[in-house]
């Protein structure tokens, strides 16, 4: 389990420079106004993550944190794809799970017991791990242990919650996904509250289930909060992508950036190349620190850039292996995975030699979390105008004019 969270970790709990691992709960912000109350089932949608027109980046938030609803309504999440992989995943395991995280918010390894969506790294890299990507609806027991092992297909079929399901799992939400959660008319008033199986309880929101005949917010006040607390987070952000932008980093002798974010954001991350016009000379290596999950990727690449998976027809999801390996670079430094998160900042270079522009070359996929980060370089060896993108991230590109 230990292990797991660290992969867990690996992918974006430690994103944010210099980061003290901070546990960041769901607030409860109400909600307030006139909403329905009429005794027709109704149906309220939650964002999952989203964007800005402020800078590329992506949320590991749910908008708003918190819906209210009635026995008998949906909570309906809308996936935002910014390519970070989420889940909308609840149940009384998972009660459990976040209770004992909020118990202990400072803990090096939160006590998450549930699959994760991916699976520790094996001979053929990472991949989704089948018992926490697709979806499982349980109504005693555990999800299989077992990596490999998704559910039945018989536990794949939904019911309504009724609030007593041990585990009730969306699995991976593709690209524009809607699920929908179908509240049991028997369903006790209470709060429920659900993760992201990738992300943790840094991901998590409730459901607040009213008596039968409550009024509750509109979908028009949850679109307000969920906004209001988006924008939060982005004014947060932006001192850190302005200062970055006009070349001040917290780290010494950093250019160039490949992500981005601040200490003080736990659940969001700027998904940029700043700049995004690099100058550089023939034969002189340029730069990067890397800051997430991130790859530089130039030439023709296997992908489109955030469309690394893909499902089987057996319904199992996959990454695509291809997209996250390096081209044309050496293998990424191990990680030390017991680095603690407050210990000082490290950048370990990554010589990718040179580049004519002839071929695709990539980093594939580099894991770079504060403390522990990787600066990939390459050196061109003919003037010209390289673009590069990111393969995980859509819409995060950039340019390397040569001369
Ligand atoms: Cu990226």
């Amino acid at each position: 389990m230990v292990q797991r969270w660290r992969i867990k970790e690996r992918w974006e709990m430690r994103r944010a420079v210099l980061c003290v691992v901070v546990a960041v709960f769901s607030l409860g912000v109400a909600a307030c106004g006139s909403g329905s109350s009429s005794s027709s089932a109704a149906t309220r949608t939650v964002q999952v993550d989203g964007s800005t027109d402020k800078y590329n980046g992506d949320f590991l938030a749910y908008f708003p944190n918190e819906v209210t609803v009635r026995p008998g309504d949906t909570v309906s999440f809308h996936e935002n794809w910014t390519g970070e992989p989420h889940t909308v995943t609840l149940g009384t395991l998972v009660e459990q799970d976040l209770a004992a995280a909020k118990a202990n918010p400072n803990a090096a390894q939160p006590p998450i017991n549930l699959p994760s969506l991916f699976t520790q790294p094996g001979p053929k890299g990472e991949d989704f791990a089948q018992n926490a990507a697709q979806p499982c609806f349980l109504s005693s027991g555990q999800p299989p242990a077992d990596e490999n092992t998704p559910c039945s297909k018989t536990q794949q079929t939904q019911p309504a919650f009724d609030g007593t399901q041990p585990y009730y799992n969306s699995g991976f939400l593709a690209e524009d996904a809607t699920y929908s959660i179908k509240l049991s008319p028997n369903i006790k008033p209470g709060t429920y509250h659900y993760y992201c199986n990738l992300h943790g309880p840094d991901m998590s929101g409730s459901i607040v289930v009213k008596a039968k005949d409550a009024s509750i917010p509109s979908q028009a006040d949850v679109d307000k909060t969920g906004t209001t607390q988006k924008n939060d987070i982005v004014n947060k952000l932006l001192p850190a992508y302005n200062g970055a932008k006009s070349g001040q980093f917290p780290i010494p002798n950093v250019k160039n950036v490949a992500g981005y974010g601040s200490p003080d954001v736990q659940t969001a991350g700027i998904n940029e190349l700043i700049p995004a016009t690099i100058q550089a000379k023939v034969g002189q290596p340029v730069s990067w620190t890397v800051v997430g999950p991130h790859t530089l990727s130039f030439g023709k690449a296997p992908i489109e850039p955030g469309k690394y998976y893909s499902k089987a027809p057996d319904g199992s999801w996959h990454l695509n292996p291809a997209a996250f390996a390096p081209s044309g670079f050496p293998p990424a430094p191990e990680q030390n995975q017991n680095t603690p998160p407050n210990a000082p900042i490290t950048v370990t270079p990554l010589n990718g030699g040179s580049y004519d522009g002839t071929s695709y070359k990539s980093t594939g996929v580099l894991q770079s979390f504060p403390p522990a980060l990787i600066a990939p370089s390459i050196t061109f060896t003919k003037a010209g105008t390289y673009t590069y993108v990111c393969l995980i991230h859509p819409k995060m590109g950039g340019v390397v004019q040569v001369s």
